[in-house]
């Protein structure tokens, strides 16, 4: 059973902390040479210089995965790029009434179009490699609904449609495309979440393990599918998230 990555360049979206920072350490340690990404360059160099001081192979590709001159101008520069996690999320929080269209169209537009974008610049190499993979950061919101969040429920939804597409096009090819849908994890995203004390009370009463994930319980699962122990899994969606949908 190989979960080893050694050889394969992998570069995760919105990788300067959260999911994205346990999901790239976790894939160095698998051996492969990570590609840091965020909009901020500052924390793309300090997050590479980390990693690679704690020995990985990691590089600073700072660019803004919404912004399509910013996106092309860094991959025209990014070399080859075998594993592609399309992680960066953004979120909007508001009642219906007052949820703006320009916030629709920025969470689509980040949430869904760029990894659209990304998989189809970037999948061209892959394919004409015969080898690739692309995991697709949805979310249990990707399965569920929750209240005042409709674009990242929409474009959660959207990414694992996406996935299927992709893994029905691209499989022939040698690249697996999968979802994975994270529940609630304890990251700077949901700070307003966790700090909120009723729903705090809900993820921890509605989830059987009874508390929430930490990042590092994401990244096993991104590991495995990028992985050659994972080669036969393609189009499918992996929930991790303590059960919370399993139950009523
Ligand atoms: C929210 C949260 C969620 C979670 C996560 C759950 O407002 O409900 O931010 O969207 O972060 O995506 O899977």
């Amino acid at each position: 059973m190989d979960f080893r990555l050694d050889g394969r360049r992998a570069l995760i979206t919105g990788s300067t902390r959260g999911l994205g920072l346990a999901i790239a350490r976790a894939m160095a340690e698998q051996g492969a040479a990570v590609i840091i990404n965020s909009r901020t360059v500052d924390e793309c160099v300090a997050t590479a210089e980390t990693l690679a001081a704690a020995g990985h192979d990691a590089l600073a590709l700072p660019f803004d995965a919404g912004d399509g001159s910013s996106r092309e101008d860094a991959l025209a520069e990014a070399g080859t790029i075998d594993i592609l996690v399309n992680n960066a999320g953004i979120i909007h929080r508001a009642p219906l009434p007052e949820f703006s269209e320009e916030k629709w169209r920025d969470v689509l537009n980040v949430n869904l179009t760029a990894p659209f974008l990304l998989a189809k610049q970037l999948s061209e190499a892959m394919v004409a490699r015969g080898w690739g993979r692309i995991i697709n950061i949805s979310s249990i919101m990707g399965q569920i609904g929750r209240a005042t969040i409709p674009a990242y429920v929409s474009s959660k939804h959207g990414l694992i449609g996406l996935t299927r597409t992709l893994a029905v096009e691209l499989g022939p090819h040698g690249v697996t495309v999968n979802a994975i849908n994270p529940g609630y994890f304890a990251t700077e995203f949901n700070a307003p979440l966790i700090a909120d004390k009723d729903f705090d009370a809900m993820v921890k009463g509605r989830t059987p393990l009874g508390r929430w994930g930490d990042p590092a319980e994401l990244a096993g699962a991104a590991v495995f599918l990028a992985s050659d122990a994972g080669g036969y899994v393609n189009g499918a969606s992996l929930t991790v998230d303590g059960g919370m949908t399993a139950a009523l």
